[in-house]
């Protein structure tokens, strides 16, 4: 019998919780075998994130998408009988009532709780500790991580193949941005730009405005449209429409499907990534990359930012590794990226680097495998 499986998603903000248990969700069903339920209490932001696939959720009636069967999580919850592997994700409460019915069942639900990603060096001592509860059920943590000893990253089956066959061939990359309609000059770099409001952005922009290289850079819609509409000079855009300011290309496109948007990532020469899942998307494209890491109060963020900057910049040589740094630093501190354009114009080959590190990361674990086999170990 297949296991059954249900994993609680609270969205606190933006799309990345969702994001990634929408993920997680379809990768167990489709290669695992799990049959998994979805719950999540904020359809709204779901259905945003999953317009592009054509996609409608309902508050009232679950509905099936590529075997998954996803559920509002109302607020009054409904008697449900438990799963077999119930994940609670980056810390949400479970419904008491569902805790209490979990801990009625003869054989106990395997409970996991799912953590954010970090690449702190701590995060591996504590994936797969316990957390014994006041009822006798006992909850496990789980960290996704860059090293051995952590759940690992979520990668579908075949992912970096498809991914370089894709980058190997000059028509599926034309193809795929004629579909978007994206047409790039193809002496311009193509960038996409998917990040937080950011007072270095004008900065930044500048800077290409005024290079000698051309740059194309697509910018699905979101959060910041209206800083780089003022930057253009314009109250408003029109989606496909390509404005130019000196060597800059401004081009908005509709939000992509998750599907989509690994192909945007992939056929990018440099992308500008937020969040979690956007940020390790960007590594499987094996491209360069900027992230802007999501703040946290009293910049518990940038910790975790140098945690990933030192494992990443780790093979790269000293005069790459302090032009990394600095404009990572100057990005997510909102300061005006200067002596960083070297970077961010591509002059410092950071491609070779990005495959590289693609390559190390998909030697780790799995995190849908890591999961599935931390149960199977428990039963
Ligand atoms: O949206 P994010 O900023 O999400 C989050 C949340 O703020 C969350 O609360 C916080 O905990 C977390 O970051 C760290 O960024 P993220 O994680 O990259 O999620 C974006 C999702 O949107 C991801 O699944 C990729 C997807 N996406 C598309 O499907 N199409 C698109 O066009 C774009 C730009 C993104």
């Amino acid at each position: 019998m297949r296991t059954r499986w249900d994993i609680f998603c609270h969205v606190v903000d933006n799309y990345g919780d969702v994001g990634v248990c929408w993920r997680l969700a379809k990768l167990l069903v489709a290669e695992y075998d799990c049959n998994l339920r979805l719950w999540v209490d904020d359809l709204d932001t779901f259905n945003r994130l999953c317009a592009a696939d054509g996609i409608t959720l309902s508050n009232s009636t679950p509905t099936l998408i590529q075997g998954v069967s996803v559920n509002y999580w109302p607020s009054i919850w409904p008697e449900v009988a438990p799963a077999d592997v119930v994940l609670e994700t980056f810390g949400c409460q479970l419904p008491p009532a569902y805790i209490a019915a979990m801990a009625a069942r003869e054989v106990k639900s395997c409970w996991l709780n799912l953590e954010y990603l970090s690449a702190e060096d701590w995060v591996g001592g504590c994936n797969g500790l316990p957390s014994p509860q006041p009822n006798g059920l006992q909850k496990y943590f789980f960290f996704p991580g860059f090293r051995p000893d952590t759940g690992g990253l979520l990668r579908e089956a075949g992912l970096i193949a498809r991914r370089r066959s894709f980058q190997q061939c000059d028509s599926s990359r034309h193809q795929f941005l004629e579909r978007i309609g994206v047409n790039p000059d193809p002496n311009a770099a193509l960038l996409s730009l998917f990040c937080y409001e950011n007072s270095a952005l004008a900065l930044w922009l500048n800077t290409l405005s005024e290079g000698e290289t051309s740059y194309h850079i697509v910018v699905p819609e979101g959060r910041i449209g209206a800083s780089v509409c003022a930057w253009l000079g314009r109250d408003d855009y029109v989606l496909g429409v390509v404005y130019r300011r000196g060597q800059v290309s401004i081009q908005f496109i509709p939000f992509l499907s998750q599907n989509d948007y690994d192909l945007l990532l992939w056929s990018c020469d440099f992308n500008v990534v937020r969040g979690e899942d956007s940020f390790v998307r960007a590594q499987w494209a094996g491209r360069p990359f900027l992230w802007h890491i999501y703040p946290q109060q009293d910049a518990a963020h940038l910790v975790k930012l140098d945690a990933f900057l030192e494992v990443y910049s780790a093979g790269l040589s000293a005069q790459c590794r302090s032009a990394l740094v600095s404009c990572w630093h100057a990005w997510n501190n909102g300061e005006p990226p200067v002596g960083n354009s070297t970077l961010l114009s591509g002059e410092l080959d950071l491609t070779g680097h990005a495959e590289q590190w693609c390559r190390h990361i998909e030697g780790q674990n799995n995190l849908a495998e890591s999961l599935v086999q931390f149960y199977l170990n428990s039963v």
